[in-house]
């Protein structure tokens, strides 16, 4: 009895397990980089992933440190397949918060964020 209820919870579990998902992305640097603080405010926000990223289904957002969303133009379609790029409107020195979200090559949708400050 126990054994069966065992099985079945195994089996249960074994269920919520994902597949091995060797393409899914990985945000490998960016600029300006995560938690950098840069001398002169940055022209182009660009992010590099570890492999192709569904540009049309990815998302970049960019707000203050006091949360108010910086509008930027969606993100570029050309270039390189592995990244993502805006340009960015004349930023005020501050904290400023990005956050992306990309389908991966294999399908999953992932995201994540990162911070960097323009000098005053
Ligand atoms: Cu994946």
């Amino acid at each position: 009895m126990r054994r069966v209820v065992r099985a079945l919870l195994a089996a249960a579990l074994g269920l919520g397990v994902p597949a091995p998902a060797p393409a899914h992305s990985l945000l490998l640097e960016s600029t300006p980089a995560a938690g950098s603080t840069v001398a002169a405010a940055p022209s182009t926000l660009s992010l590099r992933f570890n492999n192709r990223v569904e540009k049309l289904l990815s998302r970049l957002r960019l707000s203050t440190e006091r949360g108010e969303p910086v509008r930027l133009a969606t993100p570029a379609s050309d270039g390189a397949a592995d990244r993502l790029s805006t340009p960015l409107p004349a930023l005020a020195p501050g904290a400023y918060r990005v956050e992306w979200q990309v389908l991966s090559a294999d399908g999953h949708v992932v995201s994540g964020r990162f911070t960097f400050r323009v000098a005053p």
